[in-house]
């Protein structure tokens, strides 16, 4: 008999969900970044073990939203949760508490059970975590204290999701991490660390595609172009930075990701583009995978 559960990681931007996702599948498969909204789509990660499996959906930080993106963004971490047994809400305990989060825990379907991680106690006073932990007690949820960051807490968290198992096909193949495209995975490494190079408000603005993926068998190389798009031209020049020296920096290290990723060698070429108000054109959300 297989078991199986699907469980929705959600909270509000930044609180360490996709971190969280990478460590219980000790593998990258989300991207991370300090800046909030980093996540934009469900991202899914599968854990398998002998007789069951956990699917995770990792979903987008839940927020106001601005413009056509964002609400695409909130659809989808609303989404996740109609289709999940459980879901599986992530707070930060260096934040505290926040009125987003309470509003979140009261908006979740009637009826889905919820699990609160505690998370980042690596980085607060254990009188911190406690006083959190007090302030979410009035919902009655059963509430684990973890780090993402240091795996604390993670294989128990693990363990207590395993009650949400129900008898089910297998939905993925055993050694499947991740439902995502290889492209969009490709894509989402450079927007990390385009996030991790740039500051402030330009790093929303972003996208990335994927417009070639090759693989030359007879080098036995990858060949990846990419476009980075943004909003105005003066934030082209920023994610360029001076002779190149930005996106050159930016490439080099979304190649070396990639390099692991698919286990060769990968020849990349980035382009930057700009693209007013992206962010609001359906068209453009629709080539960027954000539909
Ligand atoms: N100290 C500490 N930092 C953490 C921990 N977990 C995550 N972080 C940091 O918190 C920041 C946000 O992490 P993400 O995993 O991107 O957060 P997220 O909830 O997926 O964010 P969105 O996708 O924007 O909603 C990053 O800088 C992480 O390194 C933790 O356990 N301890
Ligand atoms: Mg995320």
């Amino acid at each position: 008999m297989f078991r199986s559960a699907f469980v929705a990681l959600m909270g509000s931007a930044n609180v360490g969900k996709s971190t969280l996702l990478n460590a219980i599948l000790g593998a990258k498969v989300a991207i991370v970044s300090k800046k909030p909204q980093t996540t934009r789509t469900r991202v899914t990660g599968i854990y398998t073990r002998e007789g069951y499996q956990i699917v995770f959906l990792d979903t987008p930080g839940i927020h106001e939203p601005k413009n056509k993106l964002g609400e695409y963004m909130v659809k989808t971490a609303e989404g996740a949760a109609r289709d999940a047994d459980v879901v599986l809400f992530v707070a930060d305990v260096k934040t505290g508490a926040r009125e987003r989060d309470r509003a979140l825990l009261e908006k979740l379907p009637a009826g889905i059970p919820v699990l609160i991680a505690l998370n980042k106690t690596d980085a607060v006073s254990e009188e911190r975590t406690a006083e959190v932990e007090q302030s979410l007690a009035p919902f009655g949820h059963k509430m684990l204290r973890i780090s993402a960051a240091t795996g604390d807490g993670v294989p128990a968290l693990v363990d207590e999701l395993k009650q949400y198992l129900t008898e089910s096909p297998m939905f993925y193949p055993a050694d499947m991490l991740t439902d995502q495209p290889p492209a969009m995975m490709l894509a989402e490494l450079i927007r990390e660390k385009a996030l991790k190079g740039i500051g402030k408000e330009i790093p929303h603005g972003i996208g990335v595609e994927i417009e070639k993926m090759e693989k030359d068998e007879k080098k036995g190389i990858f060949n990846v172009d990419a476009v980075i798009y943004t909003e105005k031209d003066s934030h082209k020049g920023i994610i360029i930075g001076a002779g190149g020296s930005m996106l050159k920096k930016i490439a080099s290290a979304a190649r070396a990701d990639m390099e692991e990723l698919l286990h060769g060698k990968v020849f990349l070429q980035v382009w930057v583009k700009v693209k007013p108000d992206w962010r609001n054109k359906q068209s453009a959300l629709r080539a960027l995978g954000y539909e």
